[in-house]
């Protein structure tokens, strides 16, 4: 039982119901294709609005997809939030952004269970768009929500077969009649996995996230030129492939030469990707990642310089732009203190750290206090099929949010 408000979670009834919508979008590796707006998008969006009005709540939906279900409190004040996101990478795990809202869900539950009324009112946030995946940039409706995006900028988002998101967001019905950031609350809390291998090195199981490190997504275009991989002589080639893969290397480079920074290249196409076609133009994207956003401008000085030195030096053209910048942040000290005793009180190991990862926590810490709370995950491994986690991590969780949650609601009373 939990010591100090003897308000514990139920932690099989958070497995089964992460394993109950881990069916939506399921794969046979036993992982989830669940992309923003897709059909399955729909079914854990219907299956979500359903559990929370089983509790009581009301459940608003804004004008991109954000999914807002309120418990009402004692006093008729902003809610404290409790978020994460439900849609997944293409091969993604079952516990990637859905543990945040399923876990607000089982606390949600055992509140109701117990017959627990807080001061303030409880609010689950489910923010669309939050993988980046499908319709880029990453964190897409939370941004909307914190005023970096118009909601008309998400609408126009495409994914690569020119699909957009407006257009999906009112075919599955969930473009609501609420302005992004119309709904209000006091203070956000988002429980996830650590995507990352500290935790489970370190053998602590809760990690009290100060802040996200800075991120920053661009897409280059390469230009050669198509020509017959039989007859056409090395030196007179145009292999936009070939300079692409060259750039790649490269970039790597930059991420090894900036440490602890990452810079990444994850998704790539290559025209017309016949086995005897010289490629004649090639698409890919790059990610640099790094805590310090001065660091961030010499990696991104770093990689333009490089990939200008190796087009001209490859009888190739190319074109690039930054489509996103996510500054690093840092949460609300207030709300990482109620997640250091939320875990004490709970009796679990907790270490500091800040997120590698992306998270909706980032844009909403610029419009109100937020902050985040980690358990790991198997071998640090995320954004894969065999991302995996134990029923006791995620329960304990879940037990150190619904403290801390308790924690700073009692500072309403
Ligand atoms: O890209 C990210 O860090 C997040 O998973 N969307
Ligand atoms: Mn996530
Ligand atoms: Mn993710």
């Amino acid at each position: 039982m939990n010591s100090k408000t003897n308000l514990t979670i139920n932690p099989q009834r958070l497995w089964d119901s992460l394993m109950e919508t881990a069916a939506f979008g399921g794969t046979p590796k036993g992982g989830i294709k669940r992309l923003t707006v897709s059909d399955e998008d729909k079914e854990v969006r219907d299956w979500f609005k359903a559990e929370c009005e089983k509790l009581g709540c009301t459940v608003q939906v804004d004008e991109v997809g954000n999914m807002f279900a309120t418990r009402p409190g004692k006093k008729d004040i902003l809610p404290i939030a409790m978020g994460s996101h439900l849609d997944t990478q293409p091969t993604g795990g079952k516990f990637d952004g859905v543990l945040g809202v399923l876990g607000a869900l089982e606390a949600l539950r055992s509140l109701v269970d117990m017959g627990y009324e807080t001061n303030a009112p409880i609010m689950i946030v489910n923010w669309t768009n939050e993988e980046g995946s499908r319709f880029a940039p990453a964190m897409l409706c939370s941004g909307v929500y914190a005023g970096v995006f118009t909601a008309d900028y998400a609408y126009t988002r495409e994914d690569r077969s020119g699909v957009k998101l407006g257009d999906e967001l009112s075919r599955i019905g969930y473009k609501g009649e609420h302005k992004a950031g119309a709904i209000k609350f006091e203070s956000m809390f988002e429980l996830h996995i650590e995507q990352g291998p500290i935790l489970e090195a370190e053998e602590k199981i809760i990690g009290v996230v100060t802040g996200v490190q800075g991120m920053r997504w661009y897409e280059v275009t390469v230009t050669g030129q198509e020509s017959h991989t039989g007859a056409t002589p090395m030196g007179l080639r145009k292999n936009a492939l070939l300079a692409s893969a060259r750039m790649i290397d490269a970039i790597d480079h930059v991420g090894m030469n900036h440490l602890p920074g990452v810079a990444s290249v994850g998704l790539i196409e290559n025209r017309p990707n016949s086995r005897n076609v010289v490629p004649g133009e090639v698409f890919f994207t790059v990610d640099l990642r790094h805590p310090d956003e001065a660091v961030l401008d010499k990696m991104e000085a770093a990689f333009r310089q490089s990939i200008a030195k190796i087009g001209a030096g490859s009888n190739v053209t190319f074109e690039e732009k930054c489509i996103w910048k996510s500054p690093a942040v840092k949460f609300a000290p207030a709300l990482i203190e109620c997640v250091r005793q939320g875990a004490k009180q709970a009796g679990y190991s907790s270490r500091e750290m800040a997120s590698g990862a992306g998270h909706d926590a980032a844009y909403i810490a610029r419009v109100t206090p937020t902050t985040m709370i980690f358990v790991p995950c198997l071998g640090g491994i995320s954004h894969n099929e065999a991302e995996s986690t134990t029923l006791e991590e995620c329960g304990a969780g879940a037990q150190v949010l619904l403290n801390a949650v308790l924690a700073h609601d009692a500072s309403f009373a």
